[in-house]
């Protein structure tokens, strides 16, 4: 039977925006390239593709230049979505351009009116519960209301920090399979993986942390060798994406795509 964690058979992506370098980030380390961020994107969506998965590649949003994260928009169950909340006004907006996607995609699509905000990057999904960090982005109302929701479906919710300075819970994490975690040692450090099999990043590799398993690849940022090494030998396979452009918004492999 498909994991429904780690297996999926879509995927939702929308291509950069020539308007990125207004896009959101914490420190400025200079303006994204346009035609990088295009190729890497490119890159991407062949491999979620040679895994066997239906992309559904949206067009650009112009008015929204943190539209191709993708990821923040909505969380993907088994069951049904839910629409977010985003914490940063600018992108408020961009839940209302993926609804009509997810609502040809899915019979049962539920949203987060708030007063609360999340975003679908603090939310880890494991094999046994729904893990949200509270952040900068994700407040107590927002996650409050999300659980009341996943509840109703039968899940378990755990609410978690995201570290300090941190973007996002999945910044510093993601799920290799249903019992393993990807971490950045900062993050582990706070107990939030306890039960589950951890393995860490490679010092000094702390942005190889937010990664995805996706079918029978791991799609990771390109330049990490330390942490490529460490999941080639724990049996996982690998596909390197230049992140570089998107590094320069905070992006990174989970949050350029919805998968179910
Ligand atoms: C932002 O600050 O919202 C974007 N520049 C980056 C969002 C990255 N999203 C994610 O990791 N889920």
């Amino acid at each position: 039977m498909r994991n429904p964690t780690f297996e999926f058979t879509r995927a939702i992506t929308r291509r950069p925006a020539s308007t990125i370098a207004s896009g959101l980030r914490a420190e400025n380390v200079g303006n994204p390239s346009l035609d990088g961020m295009l190729a890497a994107h490119a890159a991407y969506v062949a491999a979620l593709r040679s895994t066997g998965a239906k992309v559904i590649e949206l067009d650009p949003l112009e008015a929204f230049p943190d539209a191709q994260f993708v990821e923040d928009t909505a969380l993907c169950l088994p069951q049904g979505a839910i629409l977010m909340r985003p914490g940063a006004p600018s992108r408020l907006g961009e839940v209302a351009e993926m609804a009509p996607t997810l609502r040809a995609c899915y019979g049962d699509v539920r949203e987060i009116t708030g007063p609360g905000h999340i975003e679908g990057g603090d939310i880890l999904v494991t094999g046994k519960e729904i893990l949200v960090g509270r952040s900068d982005r994700t407040d107590a109302e927002g996650v409050a209301e999300l659980a009341e929701i996943a509840a109703e479906w039968g899940h378990s919710l755990r609410e978690v920090f995201t570290p300090e300075g941190v973007l996002h819970f999945k910044t510093d994490c993601s799920l290799m399979d249903a019992e393993t975690i990807l971490s950045t040692k900062r993050l582990d450090a706070s107990g939030c993986f306890e039960g589950y099999r951890v393995l860490h990043v490679a010092d000094g590799e702390e942005a190889a942390a937010n990664a995805i398993r996706f079918n029978n690849l791991v799609l990771m940022a390109a330049g990490f060798p330390c942490t490529a090494e460490i999941l080639d030998i724990a049996g996982y396979e690998i596909a390197e994406i230049d992140n570089t452009d998107c590094a320069k918004l905070d992006g990174g492999m989970s949050c350029l795509s919805l998968r179910f």
